[in-house]
């Protein structure tokens, strides 16, 4: 068994912290006044809005963008690692990616409906990613080479994705707060999945731990680059962060991060490629080298190594699923029906 990694067991307390804060909350008198009284004195209590609340209609659309969004990252960031699901070395690994790549399903399935709760349709959510108008994270437009590259995912992509997402259990948003608890537990199931995965390549044949390094040589930078552009370009952290919808600023997580993952570099005896990466005594962080962001917002607009890929393939998804779709549908519509007739 691979040792302990540094720091994944010090965010999951936060996300257990989280989960007892929430309860707490709940339990707790809400402020006695209507409208933007309500709302204003709801955030700076550091409460929760609920969906029949009133709250402005930015703050509401704000939420909309980022967790839809968040949902389209989660169905669209099946392919990369369901592309190896045929190909994983053994049975044992083959299960464990398949039960993780139908976790991400269920994320996307939790985030959906916290949208809801927003007044909008999932199925409009839907349309509205395969139409382009809606993004997803730039992250899942980069292919999956090798076997490795599924333990690079676990470990760097889901590393980061909690760094994220164990904040964001403490928005100020219920709905959205109580969905990322329960993915922040599972995605900590799933970096460790894939530290573990890509310790024993690392200590595997020289051709695998080549694989492996390949393979956290290529995924370093674009998972930097998911924490989104830096602070002076980020468009809605300072008003997310007056809502409380974000807790931390773009590259304070960014560093965050860094600061972690090097650590579990050192424990697996990969090199991250980067050689200014040093650590500063006076700032108490390591020094890095920025992604390239200019990559980043091309990848965005759609200009990514497999954006057109992605998009074709949940396309061509809903055109295949449509007669499912359909069945579901009319088998509701049925059960409506046979509801209504015997009240
Ligand atoms: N990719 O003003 P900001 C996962 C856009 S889930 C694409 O800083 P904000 C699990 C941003 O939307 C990964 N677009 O924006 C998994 C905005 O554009 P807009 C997804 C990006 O919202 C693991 C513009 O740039 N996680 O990994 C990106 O305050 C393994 C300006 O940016 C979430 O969605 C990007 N990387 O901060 C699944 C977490 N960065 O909308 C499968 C929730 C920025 O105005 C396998 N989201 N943009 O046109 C967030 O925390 C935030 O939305 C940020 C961006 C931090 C992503």
């Amino acid at each position: 068994m691979p040792p302990e990694e540094p720091g994944a067991s010090g965010l999951l307390d936060e996300v257990s912290g989280a989960e007892r804060a929430l309860a707490e909350a709940a339990a707790r008198d809400r402020p006695d006044a209507d409208g933007e009284a309500f709302f204003d004195a709801v955030i700076a209590a550091d409460q929760k809005i609920e969906p029949r609340d009133a709250m402005p209609e930015a703050y509401r659309k704000t939420l909309v963008r980022q967790i839809a969004q968040h949902a389209h990252s989660e169905i669209i960031g099946m392919q990369p690692e369901g592309n190896w699901i045929s190909r994983a070395p053994s049975l044992e690994r083959k299960a464990i990616l398949l039960s993780k790549v139908q976790d991400e399903a269920g994320h996307g399935l939790y985030l959906y409906a916290a949208a809801e709760t927003l007044g909008v349709d999932r199925k409009d959510m839907y349309a509205q990613l395969l139409s382009g108008r809606q993004k997803y994270s730039s992250i899942f437009n980069y292919p999956t080479l090798t076997w490795a590259d599924v333990g690079a995912i676990g470990w760097l992509v889901d590393g980061a994705a909690i760094v994220n997402q164990v904040p964001l259990c403490r928005c100020s948003y219920g709905p959205y707060a109580r969905a990322m608890i329960r993915v922040c537990k599972e995605e900590s199931f799933h970096q460790r999945q894939g530290f573990q995965s890509l310790y024993v390549l690392a200590r595997g044949t020289t051709k695998q731990r080549e694989m492996a390094q390949d393979a956290v040589n290529r995924y370093w930078y674009p998972s930097l680059a998911m924490f989104g552009p830096p602070d002076s370009d980020s468009t809605h952290s300072e008003q997310s962060m007056e809502w409380k919808i974000k807790r931390y600023t773009n590259d304070e997580l960014r560093q965050r991060f860094v600061d972690m993952t090097v650590q579990q570099a050192g424990v697996l005896g990969l090199d991250l490629p980067d050689p200014d990466l040093a650590w500063n005594e006076e700032r108490g962080h390591y020094d890095f080298t920025q992604p390239d962001y200019g990559e980043l917002f091309d990848v965005i607009k759609g200009n990514g190594p497999c954006n057109r890929k992605r998009m074709e393939h949940r396309r061509r998804a809903a055109e295949d699923g449509e007669w499912v779709a359909q069945a579901a549908r009319e088998y509701a519509r049925k059960q409506a029906e046979r509801t209504a007739v015997s009240v």
